[in-house]
């Protein structure tokens, strides 16, 4: 893999070097070092400017930086940032009332990063499980797809299929059946097979399979089948939510109201970690004092800063935005194709976005394609090898969409044998 490239700066270098020296090395960055966001630009620290095509795997929806977040956190910080949940604070409830509104349910329960509001999601279904459904103590099953991406906790791992993900880290956490994403058949066999199952654990699209949208009708049908075997259909909109995919979420593409419905990244856009999660009293009031939480959960910068965050998302009208400009964006993607046969695929919704480039999982071409879109001002990252994401911040308008294009047109012709 080609490493720190001639082209980086003494200052990009050190900077880079220090993380290899001082950091575990559990990424693999592009090589580039930023000091400065602002929507959707990002600078490196030689002030080379560059278009962000990943938006921190979709948490910066709003923009780098958006004005109206900043200052409703630096208010918040001014005046109140932690009380822990000992005490009440006098933000925690308007957010509240605000985020179940907004999303129309009846309770939410705040947490901060996704992988933490998986396991909320998971231990909120096996409760309701044993306490509503009447499964027998410890033989709840949750069903999840192959090929998921949930986050990086020890039970999350537990029923991914990534090897890098997983390896020796075990002993696993048991209790979780995986099927086939996409397939309707293999879910509705698991659901009869066994009167375990107490919920279905989905990406509305999945994310770190490269962007795979699942057929028409999927998501609609799916969430049919569990509530005929009284399943709690709990949605993942880590990385599909708050617009990103041309709705506020995914699932209202196919009109689909989740029993449980997980949100992180792009609820703080991407200025704080904050996440949560969403369910109607009959199944959130099985958790009482005592059964969960965490300290920084609902904390009075979280919840301002979310407040800011989903005011500017409608204000904006970031869904309708992402949806128009995800039509231009793939057009122009697949025109590039047309001309170029090393882009084989073009797939997403909204702006959440892929190119699947010609060459396998293993080869280094993918990298060396994101490293030349650097190099002509925009940064992308692949991801399972030959699969590139374009997800730009959602405020993003069309004149720069074009030029985006033009950008990736021109770096692919480099490559062009
Ligand atoms: C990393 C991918 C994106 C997520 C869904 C939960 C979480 C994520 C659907 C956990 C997190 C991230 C984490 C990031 C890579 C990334 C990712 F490539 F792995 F798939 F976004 F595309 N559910 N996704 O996508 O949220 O705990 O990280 O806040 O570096 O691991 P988290």
């Amino acid at each position: 893999m080609s490493e720190i490239q001639e082209t980086l700066s003494i200052q990009s270098e050190a900077l880079i070097t220090k993380e290899n020296k001082y950091g575990a090395h559990n990424y693999h960055p592009l090589p580039v070092v930023l000091n400065k966001g602002e929507g959707v630009y990002v600078w490196d620290v030689d002030g080379k400017k560059y278009y962000d095509f990943l938006s921190a795997y979709s948490a910066v929806n709003q923009g780098h930086c958006h004005p109206k977040i900043i200052d409703a956190m630096l208010k918040q910080a001014q005046t109140l940032t932690l009380t822990s949940r000992a005490f009440y604070n006098d933000q925690l409830g308007i957010y509240e009332e605000f985020v179940t509104k907004y999303f129309g349910f009846d309770k939410v329960l705040p947490m901060n990063t996704g992988a933490e509001a998986v396991e909320t999601a998971i231990k909120l279904c096996r409760k309701w499980a044993y306490e509503v459904k009447g499964i027998a103590e410890h033989a709840a099953e949750i069903i999840v797809c192959e090929n998921n991406f949930h986050g990086r906790t020890t039970t999350i791992i537990s029923f991914s299929n990534d090897e890098g993900a997983r390896k020796n880290f075990g002993p696993y956490t048991a209790g979780f059946i995986k099927i086939e994403y996409d397939n309707l058949e293999a879910l509705e066999k698991a659901l009869k097979a066994s009167k375990n199952i107490a919920g279905f654990l989905v990406e509305p699209i999945q994310g770190e399979a490269g962007v795979y949208v699942p057929s028409d009708g999927y998501l609609a049908k799916a969430k049919e089948l569990c509530a005929a075997h009284n399943v709690l259909f709990i949605a993942d909109e880590v990385q599909t939510g708050i617009a990103r995919t041309g709705k506020l979420l995914a699932v209202h593409h196919e009109n689909v109201q989740p029993d449980i419905l997980i949100l992180g990244k792009a609820i703080s856009g991407g200025v704080y970690p904050i996440s949560a999660v969403l369910a109607n009293d009959s199944i959130m009031n099985v958790i009482k004092p005592g059964q969960h939480g965490s300290t920084f959960g609902g904390n009075p910068v979280a919840a301002a800063v979310a407040i800011a965050a989903l005011e500017v998302v409608k204000d904006e009208n970031l869904a309708e935005n992402a949806e128009r400009l995800g039509i231009i964006l793939r057009k122009g993607l697949n025109d590039i194709a047309a001309k170029n046969s090393l882009i084989t695929l073009v797939r997403g919704k909204g702006l959440l976005n892929a190119i699947v480039i010609d060459c396998n999982e293993d080869s280094d071409l993918a990298w060396d394609i994101c490293l030349k879109f650097r190099d002509n001002g925009l940064l992308a990252k692949p991801t399972h090898g030959n699969k590139i994401r374009l997800a730009p911040p959602l405020v993003i308008t069309e004149a720069q969409i074009h030029e985006c294009l033009e950008i990736i047109e021109k770096s692919l012709e480099a490559f062009r044998s």
